[in-house]
């Protein structure tokens, strides 16, 4: 009896400890600070669902300590006993009453974020966005600028207030790509490309990863995201077109290889590089790239016509397929 008495102590107290640690411990979750519209959507459906979890958690579990206390058994026990009670019009409206409530209120809110957040729908500003194609290689992400001309490995400069058009894909096993601040991760897949629309509010210094383990260096894949004015950007990409070296195919087989990088910057970028990485996966399935049907309208510009598809079939056999997915 001692004993139960003691372990019932010693479980109230850990319990009491880890909830203590749970609640001070994460100091700074960067997901509740974002920088960005997407961002924004995000928290607010994050504090929505943590306020929804306590409207139905805190009554479930006071009415539940109160029932035990109220109907324990005990000696004068002056708590209402009623054995042939049957039905009460009033409770059963109640009880079915709230959680109907709750589950509208849920569904309205889940289909208007739902629809909102799609992550290929573009963000509405009076800037033209501008794209990145982002590659999640081994261990490391390589960001093609085809609008600037220009590549990045480990290191994402942004224009402030600009929404970016990211398009995702992988040349490794797939893994996920994650701006925390600005907004919730997407897959990078090998032989198909996503679209993410995000926006920095900020100019700042933003932590970034992968968000999908992808084996022994997975940790090593981080990278900094820099918003800075549009002038700073403008004039990073022209200092960037001066000063550092171009990446070749080769140098871009040599990179797709397995390594752990620092962050590298390159003039200029082998022509389609992106397209030819997503389709060396791809060259025999529709994955919706627009060449694929004659008839269709490419609904973005950094698509393959046709002819580019071919030339582009020579340098293709070159570049090894490492892994496939699905
Ligand atoms: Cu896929």
């Amino acid at each position: 009896m001692k004993h139960r008495k003691w372990y019932k102590q010693l479980a109230f107290l850990t319990t009491w400890i880890v909830f203590i640690v749970f609640m001070t411990g994460c100091t700074n979750p960067i997901v509740l600070d974002p920088k960005g519209p997407i961002g924004d959507q995000q928290r607010d459906l994050i504090w929505f669902t943590i306020a929804i979890c306590i409207a139905v958690l805190i009554p479930v579990l006071g009415l539940t300590a109160f029932i035990i206390w109220r109907y324990r058994d005990k000696a004068d026990n002056k708590a209402p006993y009623h054995p042939d009670w049957e039905h009460s019009t009033k409770l059963e409206t109640i009880w079915w009453g709230i959680p109907i409530l709750i589950i509208i209120v849920l569904g309205t809110v889940t289909v208007k974020y739902t629809y909102d957040l799609v992550p290929a729908k573009p963000i509405a500003s009076e800037k033209k966005a501008i794209t990145i194609q982002a590659t999640a290689l081994d261990w490391k992400w390589l960001f093609t600028y085809p609008d600037q001309g220009i590549a990045t490995v480990n290191y994402l400069q942004i224009p402030e207030d600009v929404p970016i058009r990211f398009e995702l894909t992988a040349d490794a096993p797939m893994n996920s790509f994650w701006i925390p601040q600005l907004g919730g991760q997407l897959y990078a897949m090998s032989g198909m490309s996503s679209t993410l629309y995000l926006q920095a509010d900020e100019i700042g210094e933003y932590l970034s990863s992968g968000a999908n383990f992808s084996g022994e260096h997975f940790g090593k894949m981080t990278f900094n995201t820099k918003a800075t004015s549009q002038a700073d950007f403008d004039a990073w990409v022209n200092k960037v077109k001066l000063d550092s070296p171009v990446l070749t195919i080769d140098g871009y087989k040599k990179l797709s290889q397995k390594s752990v990088e620092d962050p590298l910057l390159y003039s200029a970028f082998p022509n389609k590089l992106y397209e030819k990485i997503v389709t060396k996966y791809s060259a025999h399935y529709n994955h919706e790239l627009s060449y694929k049907e004659p008839n269709s309208k490419p609904s973005h510009d950094h698509k393959m016509n046709k002819e580019d598809h071919e030339n582009m079939d020579q340098q293709l056999e070159d570049m090894p397929a490492h892994h496939g997915h699905h």
